[in-house]
């Protein structure tokens, strides 16, 4: 690999570098706004309601502004709020493209070809409820309740997820943990009986050293992350990045560690080795908090420097530069959690060892390390009961995955495969806010569950990929266009936020709110809805904590005082910890109960074959999974992904800059579209890297239909976690074609 020095050369040049630090996070939001004038007839009338974003589940609070015509001219971040302290970020500022899409979900529709075929006849909202609501009964008395489950990612979530609790089913599942964080909170709550949640209780702010492990702060966008991390390191902080791509955080980083991929788990050991043999551990800390330090240093005497010089590329004077550089800063120093880590399998033991890392440096608890969050404490008005239901999600599994805390969205689609034996199978489907078929890796393996079904129902905004399967699609109209469940989001301080309408819906669109309780009076439910609309049951809710809808319409964020002042523990303070033995668990006595290692271990993936490359992806930051493929204004910025290719590779095979190629995965499968060549030094020889979110197939979606390539495609081999049930995607490897066509 090349040095860092020229990597930094390089990436001074980058698009991608200039995202960060001072104004420049403003001035290219701003920037995007003035570049879209249709926004701008003046002169302005400074209405504003509030709202939080929906471009991101990081849930920034802002301020949407009018126009004196009613027209929304442009959205920015509430200065009273945490999670962005009056900045939005470029797909924030962008999003009212969603409202003004033109390609949107505009009427409910039902199938008339078969799933998959795009072909719909327009419908009346009640004709779409009839149908759903049939389907449903039907289902219930044939399967029972517990056939039924809700994918969900977003607001509507909780209403849909009342609706699935009252019909007698806990088969409530989100994306965001068997395909994103859930390794991680397995990990932290095994090790410190707690969970990281979001957004993640990392002290950024008062850091003095941050150890990034393939995570990409300054692509991955979660706002009030990349300020704190852009304020650290003005203040002189030591930035670590491990990954084999130059990111931008690499480019911020005193050390960039090009990591050969699937082998951090090698150099998170080691960092253990030398923190411990060198004795650079928080003896104090490790003693008073700490359970198994003594089975801990034993075990990881074999993993040395110059062995995971061997499995890691990275020399060993690096290794153990590192590791002194983390110890010289803590406890003011971070191990940071990452958050997608659903790479190779054993994810909750890399997340296990990123946790006991952490531990050794006397971090959790501590300022410039983790904090303890808290929240703002809303009653909720108290609906009856719900019936219990006779089988849970776990029961679906074949009761694998004890250890999982939430339901595994890829867990069950297998449980609606045909082919599925092991608990009940799941016959219907309500997905919500979330494009399965671009979601869950194997997409072979999804569309025969979806094919199976007795139903699937589709509340989104966009014709995404997912509708494309719909039984009947339900238009969801904006974020924009309606009230939400109040923002309660964890952080130092317990803040409350109000999403309001603020504009009408457009189109024959509707809120999810209505939807649910709309098919409650269908299904004899409406007891679990009390409220007619949801802005009663917010104000409700608003008052019980001293406030109304009323005043929030006015201040859009209260920010509250903690009920203690236990935002790091004290001095000589014993705490009690939610695991087992009430102790941080170095050595876990959860996974030595459930049969697994207590302690991680390095086990070595598979790597590809000779003319394939390890096909790694990642964030862009203006955009968010596929969800803003189509945002006028942010094509505007972005409207393919690239594939970054090694100079070295690129000559092999006679790759040029912006060069069209197809690509071919181990198992044969063959991109349907051909991605532009970006021919660059910041991505090892081994790999080759793009941002997922590309590749539409929905014709209906008229800006981002075939451009660029979906990772998704190509991602056919999955690494199930065994604690947890994690989807690991990052073993699949790729060649290069010129062509799409099929061999006969
Ligand atoms: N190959 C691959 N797979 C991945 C990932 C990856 O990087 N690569 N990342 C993983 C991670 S970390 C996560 S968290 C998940 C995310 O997975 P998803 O949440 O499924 O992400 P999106 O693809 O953005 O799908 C969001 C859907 O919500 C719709 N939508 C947007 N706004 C609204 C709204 O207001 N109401 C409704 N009803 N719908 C709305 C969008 O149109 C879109 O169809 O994906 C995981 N899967
Ligand atoms: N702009 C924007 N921001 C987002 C999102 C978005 O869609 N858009 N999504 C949000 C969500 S839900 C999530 S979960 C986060 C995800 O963001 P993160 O958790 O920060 O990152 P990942 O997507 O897991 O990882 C991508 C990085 O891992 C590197 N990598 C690949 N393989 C390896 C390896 O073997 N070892 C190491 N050390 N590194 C490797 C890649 O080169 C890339 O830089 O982003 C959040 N923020
Ligand atoms: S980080 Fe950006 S996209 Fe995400 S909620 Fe905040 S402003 Fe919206
Ligand atoms: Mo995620």
């Amino acid at each position: 690999m090349n040095s860092r020095r020229q990597f930094l050369k390089i990436s001074s040049l980058s698009a991608a570098g200039l995202i960060f630090g001072g104004g420049l996070l403003d001035a290219f939001a701003n920037n995007l706004v003035k570049t879209n004038p249709s926004h701008f007839k003046g002169p302005f009338d400074f209405t504003r309601t509030p709202t939080y974003c929906e471009v991101c589940f990081w849930k920034c609070a802002g301020w949407v502004y009018k126009d004196e015509n009613g027209r929304i001219k442009k959205i920015i971040g509430n200065n009273d709020d945490p999670n962005c302290n009056g900045r939005f970020c470029p797909r924030g500022t962008g999003g009212v493209g969603m409202y003004n899409d033109e390609d949107r979900l505009k009427t409910p529709l039902i199938r008339t070809e078969e799933r998959g075929k795009q072909t719909f006849r327009e419908a009346t909202w009640d004709e779409a409820f009839e149908y759903i609501a049939q389907k449903l009964k039907k289902v219930k008395s044939e399967h029972g309740a517990e056939a039924i489950t809700l994918f969900s990612h977003g607001s509507g979530g909780k209403y849909f997820g009342n609706l699935l609790k009252a019909m007698g089913s806990n088969n409530i599942t989100a994306p965001s943990y068997a395909q994103c964080r859930g390794p991680r909170e397995v990990a932290f709550i095994s090790t410190f009986g707690q969970g990281i949640n979001s957004p993640e209780n990392t002290d950024i702010r008062d850091t003095k050293c941050l150890v990034l492990i393939g995570a990409h702060i300054g692509e991955n966008m979660h706002n009030g992350q990349v300020q704190e991390m852009s304020d650290a390191i003005d203040k002189g902080a030591t930035i670590i990045t491990v990954d084999p791509r130059f990111s931008t955080a690499a480019s911020k980083s005193k050390f960039w560690l090009p990591i050969k991929p699937a082998t951090d788990m090698a150099l998170l050991l080691t960092w253990m080795n030398v923190i411990i043999n060198e004795k650079l551990y928080d003896k104090e800390y490790v003693e008073r908090h700490c359970y198994g330090f003594d089975q801990l240093k034993e075990h990881v005497q074999q993993y040395t420097p110059e062995w995971a010089y061997g499995v890691t590329t990275l020399k060993p004077q690096q290794i153990r530069e590192t590791a002194r550089a983390m110890a010289n800063a803590a406890p003011a120093v971070i191990v940071h959690p990452g958050r997608h880590v659903t790479w190779y399998g054993d994810d909750t033991q890399r997340l296990r060892a990123v946790a006991i890392l952490n531990a050794l440096l006397g971090s959790w608890g501590r300022r410039g390390g983790y904090y303890n969050p808290d929240k703002a404490h809303v009653p909720h008005y108290k609906l009856p009961d719900f019936p219990k239901p006779n089988k849970s999600w776990r029961d679906a599994l074949g009761g694998k995955y004890n250890l999982a805390d939430l339901a595994l969205a890829s867990g069950l689609c297998d449980a609606s495969m045909p082919s599925h034996e092991l608990g009940h199978k799941i016959k219907a489907w309500i997905v919500n806010g979330t494009n399965l078929i671009n979601t869950l890796p194997n997409q072979a393996k999804t569309i025969e569950a979806i094919q199976a079904l007795d139903l699937i129902a589709v509340v989104d905004t966009m014709p995404m990929e997912i509708t494309g399967y719909a039984d009947v699609v339900l238009p969801e109209c904006t974020y924009l266009e309606r009230y939400d469940s109040l923002r309660v989001s964890q952080g130092r301080e317990p803040s409350v936020a109000l999403r309001m309408p603020a504009v009408e819906p457009q189109y024959n669109t509707k809120p999810a709110y209505w939807m649910a309780r709309e098919l409650a009076k269908k299904l004899d439910l409406l007891d679990y809805f009390p409220f007619e609309t949801l802005e009663e049951e917010i104000d409700w809710e608003l008052q019980q904590i001293g406030s109304s809808l009323e005043e929030m319409q006015k201040i859009g964020v209260k920010r509250m005082p903690r009920e203690e002042d236990d935002l790091y523990f004290t001095e000589g303070e014993n705490v009690e910890f939610g695991t087992n033995t009430g102790k941080i668990e170095l050595y876990s006595t959860a996974l030595a109960e459930e049969g697994f290692e207590p302690m991680p271990v390095y086990t070595q993936h598979p790597e590809p074959q000779e003319g394939f490359y390890r096909l790694i992806y990642g964030r862009a930051p203006m955009h968010t999974f596929s969800r803003t493929a189509n945002n006028p204004n942010l094509t505007d910025l972005m409207d393919e992904n690239t594939l970054w290719v090694n100079p070295k590779v690129a000559k092999e095979w006679g790759l040029k800059n912006d060069q069209y190629v197809y690509l071919e995965n181990q198992d044969g499968i063959i991109s349907d579209f051909s991605i532009k060549v970006r021919v660059t030094e910041r991505i090892r020889f081994d790999s080759v890297y793009m941002v997922h979110g590309f590749g539409h197939t929905d014709k209906r979606m008229k800006r981002c239909f075939g451009k660029g390539v979906s990772d998704t495609q190509l991602i056919s081999n999955v690494m199930t976690d065994p604690i947890m049930g994690g989807t690991g995607m990052r073993g699949n490897f790729v060649t290069f074609r010129f062509d799409n066509k099929k061999e006969a």
